[in-house]
């Protein structure tokens, strides 16, 4: 929620911090607002050069009543601090899929005497960096077993001389093993490191072997390798952020209809969303969601729109599921979704003990754009609530470049909260989206939504407020004097004295 103050000379972008619902409610009035003595120095104000008309916008409430607001003018952005994490390999790693590597592929003793030149050799291998090991788009480990011989493409393949480590251990360090003269670790190799990741996977640090023909094996030994998935453009793997999507995650389909939408969906747990419940949703395929009603519209409004309704915009532009690509949807209230949700909230953000216990996916998988039927954009929407708390996360895959407007992000119904990923409304730059990140993960977009109290936020009630001033408001020691002023004001008005201002911009709008 936002305070809004508008006069004439400079606005002053502030946060009002510490507030309650409550407390704002008494806000909601008109105060005069005074400027800063011509001396700096004097603390008492001197002059009141104008009576200002603030127009607070009402806080939205947990019950879901929506209050008017009368702002009108573009408002300081809501986003949500960051939370930065620590450079961390299992978001950071080169997809390794290479059905040679994997232990089932086995060589006759024939073919590896006749065809040397054939055989895998990792010292042929730039290593840098981590490395998660798929086969076919499946997500793999290295063996930490005895291979046979002759597997994984090569003499003596390489396996992992210890146990997995569990997420706990961080990052740990493996002897690696090569088999060759019918003992298991006839070679003893250069050793890696291993990282246990959330959502059930590993990350390796593969480092150059110190032999020839070596190779790091994917164990397929209990593992189902589909193998439908033939041909090199469709083993790519989805991008390992993005949740299950598809046939294999029961997704529900979306028709093929140029600008259609999903029917009403009946979500299985209400959804929180800047105060108010929703209990319904659509998924439209022009690449957003709504929850009132479907939409057809094509062309993106830029956020903040000022508008009426709540929108979730992985990507919102003219997308055609029609000749290409699937746009489809699941909830989740139980299992493995569940676990990678909740692992991943409480990594994005610092919420003590957050359990999800409901997610929504919704997946664009490789949807052309409206007259581009050659192009091809994945990306997913994914809500996730438990208790009061809820989120958003946008995973961006591959996303070609488009003449056509784009916008990726969120606004809510008055724009009281929003926010436009950067880079995200010129579609010649939008293929950055699958490196940019606001949580350290490239290609993700994570957002607290519910808009609820002790938020990551806090309660930020922002004032907008034009002053005249004959100091330099630029001078940090000045504005200090104004906030100090403003702050009074403000108690004057029913504030608790606890309220904490802060200045977020000061924009000279005349000479
Ligand atoms: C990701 O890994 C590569 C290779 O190790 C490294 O060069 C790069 O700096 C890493 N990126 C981040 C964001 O840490
Ligand atoms: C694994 O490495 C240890 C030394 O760290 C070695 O003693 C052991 O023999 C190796 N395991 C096998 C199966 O060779
Ligand atoms: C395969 O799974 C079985 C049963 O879960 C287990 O005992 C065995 O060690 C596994 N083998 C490998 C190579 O992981
Ligand atoms: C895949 O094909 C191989 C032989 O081509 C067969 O042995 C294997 O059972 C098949 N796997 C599945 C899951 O169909
Ligand atoms: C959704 O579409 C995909 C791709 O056309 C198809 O393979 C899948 O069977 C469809 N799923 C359902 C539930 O109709
Ligand atoms: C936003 O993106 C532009 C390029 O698209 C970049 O120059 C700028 O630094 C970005 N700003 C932030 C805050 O990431
Ligand atoms: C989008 O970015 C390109 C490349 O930087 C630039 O030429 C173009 O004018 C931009 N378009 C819009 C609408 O900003
Ligand atoms: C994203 O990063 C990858 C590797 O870091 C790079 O190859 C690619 O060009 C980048 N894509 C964009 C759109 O910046
Ligand atoms: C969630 O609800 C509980 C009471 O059910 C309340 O104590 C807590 O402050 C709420 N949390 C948020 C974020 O609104
Ligand atoms: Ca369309």
């Amino acid at each position: 929620m936002r305070l809004s103050l508008v006069s004439q000379h400079l606005l002053v972008f502030l946060s009002v911090l510490s507030l309650t619902r409550a407390q704002t409610t008494l806000a909601q009035t008109t105060f005069p607002l005074i400027t800063p003595s011509m001396a700096p120095t004097t603390i008492t104000p001197a002059t009141t050069t104008s009576s200002l008309t603030t127009t607070i916008p009402a806080a939205t409430t947990l019950a879901g009543t929506a209050t008017t607001t009368t702002t009108t003018a573009a408002t300081t952005t809501t986003a949500k601090p960051l939370t930065a994490l620590s450079y961390d390999p299992c978001y950071n790693y080169t997809v390794l899929d290479d059905l040679r590597r994997a232990t089932s592929n086995q060589l006759q003793s024939s073919y590896y005497a006749r065809y040397t030149s054939k055989l895998l050799c990792d010292t042929n291998v730039n290593w840098v960096g981590w490395y998660r090991l798929f086969i076919r788009g499946q997500s793999v480990q290295m063996p930490d077993t005895c291979v046979d011989q002759l597997s994984c493409g090569t003499h003596a393949p390489l396996w992992l001389n210890g146990t997995h480590p569990q997420i706990e251990d961080g990052v740990v360090t493996r002897n690696v093993c090569g088999h060759w003269w019918n003992n298991c670790c006839g070679f003893q190799s250069n050793p890696i490191r291993v990282k246990a990741c959330p959502g059930n996977y590993y990350v390796y640090e593969f480092v150059r072997p110190n032999f020839c023909y070596g190779t790091y094996c994917a164990d397929v030994r209990n593992v189902t390798i589909n193998n439908h998935t033939v041909t090199p453009e469709s083993t790519l793997a989805a991008p390992a952020i993005f949740y299950p999507f598809g046939s294999a995650a029961g997704d529900t389909n979306n028709t093929a209809i140029e600008d259609g939408s999903s029917s009403v969906i009946q979500l299985l747990s209400p959804f929180l969303f800047f105060g108010r419940t929703y209990r319904q949703i659509y998924v439209n395929n022009n690449g957003y969601l709504t929850f009132n009603q479907p939409s057809n519209e094509y062309v993106p409004y830029s956020f903040p729109t000022q508008g009426s309704q709540d929108i979730i915009a992985g990507l919102w532009t003219d997308l055609d599921n029609r000749v290409r690509g699937v746009v489809s949807y699941q909830q989740y209230t139980s299992g493995n979704v569940l676990t990678r949700a909740t692992q991943d909230i409480n990594k994005h953000f610092p919420s003590p003990n957050f359990y999800a216990s409901w997610v929504f996916v919704a997946t664009w998988n490789k949807v052309a754009y409206y007259a581009l039927t050659s192009t091809e954009t994945s990306f997913q929407v994914v809500l996730i609530s438990g208790r009061n708390y809820s989120f958003i996360l946008m995973n961006y895959g591959d996303i070609a470049v488009t003449g056509h407007p784009v916008e990726a992000g969120y606004d809510t119904a008055n724009s009281m909260d929003y926010f436009v990923i950067n880079g995200s409304i010129n579609g010649s730059l939008i293929s950055n989206l699958r490196n940019s990140s606001n949580v350290n993960v490239p290609g993700r977009w994570a957002f607290r939504v519910d808009g609820g109290s002790g938020s990551n936020k806090e309660d930020i009630v922002g004032l907008r407020a034009k002053l005249s001033s004959f100091s330099d408001l630029t001078d940090t020691g000045n504005v200090q004097v104004v906030l100090q002023q403003i702050k009074q004001e403000l108690v004057k008005y029913g504030l608790p004295n606890s309220v904490e201002l802060k200045l977020r911009k000061v924009q000279k709008i005349k000479p």
